[in-house]
């Protein structure tokens, strides 16, 4: 392996101890770690700064749903002290802000190259290296591929016929543009009602002159309660922070709640007593309604009394009964990702904004002048896709990545997503996905999920230097048996009850998995042992 003084002016250079996908939040932790073992390695980034997921979802209202004290990376002592957080929740801007300093912190960018989208990714069993083709050309090598492509970065654009013959704007929350758009004096449609959705609406309709929300599936959302973060609150974090982090990390989804789960069961108490639980959570907003009682995840008759108290707060929110009903969702709650919102269900009492449940008539197609549905054409200057993303898989799937044998990873996954922790894939020796499916993911804090990831692939690689091992790869029986682990925790929760991405449901086609693993603490342990035992299921030569 090269030193790292050597590694730091390499560009360009085309053999690799290792050679990273992506500069988001996973892809810039990596590179910081691989530098610490002394690794010659390279980034490859399509966009022309870092930040992934928050470099591309630039949409008004974009923010993130986990408590910025906690939405940040807890490796360094020094960083998490010095950087100041101003809400509750972070807004996009400045979780970019801090990509880019952590960037700057620790000279990360001279190793990474922007505007390249690598292409294929074969191995070579000869030589057993990968050998990286990009956009850009000058194919490289290297020993390891470590794909930190994020799990919501392939944008979901349905095929509507007609999309071509618009004459006004189209836009996809997941790639808006950096300049922002003006929406001043525009009717615009907006198609989708997700957490983008739901977040973006309230500000189009701000700065629309009109507009129509189509939607397919009305959605629970939860006020956010967000407001400006309180030095003091601030302070006391920074004051215990490792020991902060090490208590969040014992959560299930590894971040910690304003208020403690309450294990009593839903059904084990009076309406008046199950109402005052609800009403307290939803002034506190956020996800700690969730936890309002212990079994909102695990009984559907449970979950329902949630469903209804979120119902009636809608019909007390929107004025008309009519748009009322339309927007009260009749699915599980909680089994598609819970929204929070900033004024969401009130912004349907605006005079200038119409919704139009396509729930049983589908969009029949776009036209020059807008959109067609039910028998009547809503005339539009614009219109935002807040159609979500091909989760988990999308990228890795569009890129050409070939295993042992000219194996594919379309062939490999045309049964559905298979790794072993959601880290390594049968097939594919040395390539490791940051958060991949199979992994908790995107049912944890991302940044926790990413470290944890990280950490485990930088002491593996290190490992297998230390004992002259040249490659790594997950047995196909370490894989199903992962998968079937997986699919059963799953199935012990309400979250299969509903068409949701972490399904895969709302691509048309896509195998219908369960992708993220429930339970972050169990995952991280089984994790650590399996590195105990010498990397019980793979293979090591
Ligand atoms: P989501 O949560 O996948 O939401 C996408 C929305 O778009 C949802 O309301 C979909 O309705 C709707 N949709 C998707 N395809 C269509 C078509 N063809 N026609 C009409 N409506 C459609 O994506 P988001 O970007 O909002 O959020 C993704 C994650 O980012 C979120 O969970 C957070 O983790 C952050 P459906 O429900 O499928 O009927």
């Amino acid at each position: 392996m090269a030193d790292h003084a050597a590694a730091t002016s390499t560009l360009p250079s085309s053999n690799f101890d290792a050679v990273i996908v992506g500069a988001g939040f996973a892809g810039l932790y990596m590179l910081h770690r691989s530098r610490g073992l002394g690794l010659k390695v390279r980034v490859f980034e399509v966009g022309a700064g870092v930040g992934g997921t928050w470099y591309w979802n630039r949409y008004p209202g974009a923010r993130c749903d986990v408590e910025s004290m906690q939405y940040s990376y807890q490796f360094d002592e020094a960083l998490q002290q010095e950087w100041e957080w101003s809400e509750r929740y972070s807004g996009q801007p400045e979780i970019l802000s801090y990509a880019n300093h952590v960037a700057d912190r620790f000279n990360l960018r001279e190793d990474i190259q922007f505007e390249t989208r690598v292409e294929s990714v074969h191995f070579d069993e000869e030589t057993e290296r990968w050998s990286i083709c990009t956009d850009r050309g000058n194919p490289v090598s290297a020993q390891f591929v470590i794909m930190a492509t994020g799990c919501l970065s392939s944008t979901n654009m349905p095929d509507i016929p007609g999309m071509d013959l618009f004459a006004g704007d189209i836009h996809h929350t997941g790639q808006w543009p950096h300049g922002g758009v003006n929406f001043d004096g525009k009717r615009v449609g907006v198609i989708g009602t997700g957490s983008s959705g739901i977040q973006a609406i309230p500000l189009i309709a701000e700065q629309s002159e009109h507009l129509t929300v189509f939607q397919r599936t009305a959605q629970y959302a939860i006020p956010a309660a967000n407001r400006p973060l309180g030095a003091d609150e601030q302070a006391d974090v920074k004051a215990k922070y490792p020991e902060f982090r090490a208590e969040n990390s014992l959560y299930p989804n590894a971040f910690s709640l304003r208020m403690p789960l309450n294990e009593t069961s839903a059904l084990d108490v009076d309406d008046d007593e199950r109402d005052r639980e609800y009403e307290a959570r939803w002034r506190e907003g956020g996800f700690t309604f969730s936890w309002s009682f212990g079994d909102l995840g695990l009984d559907l008759d449970a979950n329902a009394t949630a469903g209804e108290f979120v119902r009636g707060k809608i019909r007390e929110l929107v004025r008309d009964p009519e748009t009322a009903e339309k927007l009260c969702p009749d699915t599980v709650l909680g089994c598609k990702r819970l929204c929070l919102d900033t004024g969401y269900f009130e912004t349907f009492n605006r005079p200038n904004v119409d919704l139009v449940d396509i729930s049983k008539q589908e969009i029949d197609r776009i036209t020059t002048n807008g959109i067609e549905t039910g028998g009547r054409e809503y005339k539009l200057d614009a219109i935002v896709f807040a159609t979500g993303f091909d989760a988990m898989t999308g990228t890795l799937l569009a890129m050409d990545i070939r295993g042992r044998d000219g194996l594919t990873l379309q062939e490999k996954w045309s049964a559905g997503p298979g790794t072993y922790l959601g880290l390594g894939i049968p097939g594919f020796p040395n390539l490791f996905t940051i958060s991949g499916p199979g992994s908790p993911s995107v049912l944890t804090n991302m940044i926790v999920s990413i470290e944890q990831h990280v950490d485990w692939i930088a002491d593996c690689i290190s490992a297998m230097s230390k004992r002259g091992h040249r490659t790594i790869e997950a047995t196909l029986d370490a894989e199903e048996n992962w998968v079937e682990h997986v699919n059963a925790v799953a199935n012990e929760t309400v979250y299969p009850a509903c068409n949701s991405w972490y399904l895969g449901a709302n691509i048309p086609g896509k195998t219908r998995v369960f992708m993220p693993l429930l339970g972050f603490p169990p995952y991280v342990e089984k994790c650590d042992e399996v590195a105990a035992n010498g990397y019980e299921g793979f293979t090591l030569t």
